[in-house]
């Protein structure tokens, strides 16, 4: 495996531990707190982290190994918040949730083939994509979300003074 790529595994690899050390001490109100009227709270940012890696992340990965050159369509990530049961979305829950997700999505990722990792996707947003670069793309996505964790977290401290 290539140094990049397993560089980017490692990334996704500590997400969960992350996570649970950015929200472990935090209040309900703290978790449900957000910087702006249009913000995501932390709780929503775990919930979309749930739901993006097994119908979005993963998903994708599994369509481009198993189909030839698909057409991976876009999702409305907010309609998708606005239509979540979040009677289920105690931070445990979520984070329980993220972590039996994350270990399928990294089982599948340790065992593709070379061939694997080369194979295509388009998106009307993105364009053409490989495997390769789609693991980039959610190794970033990970890293924007606990930046955007710590950012909620400093301005609900600061909020509180
Ligand atoms: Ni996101």
């Amino acid at each position: 495996m290539n140094a990049n790529r397993a560089q980017l595994i490692t990334t996704l690899e500590q997400t969960h531990g992350a996570l649970a050390e950015l929200t472990a001490s935090l209040s309900d109100e703290a978790l449900d707190f957000r910087p702006g009227a249009e913000e995501w709270s932390t709780r929503e940012i775990l919930a979309h982290l749930v739901d993006d890696e097994m119908f979005i992340m993963r998903m994708r990965v599994e369509r481009m190994v198993k189909e030839e050159h698909p057409t991976l369509a876009d999702n409305d990530e907010k309609k998708w918040h606005s239509h979540r049961n979040t009677s289920r979305d105690a931070v445990s829950d979520l984070l329980h949730d993220f972590a039996i997700q994350r270990v399928a999505s990294l089982n599948i990722l340790t065992f593709l083939s070379e061939e694997d990792w080369a194979r295509t996707g388009f998106h009307t947003g993105y364009g053409e994509f490989t495997v390769e670069k789609w693991l980039e793309h959610w190794a970033e996505h990970d890293l924007v979300h606990i930046r955007q964790i710590e950012q909620n977290n400093a301005a609900y401290t600061a909020s509180q003074r």
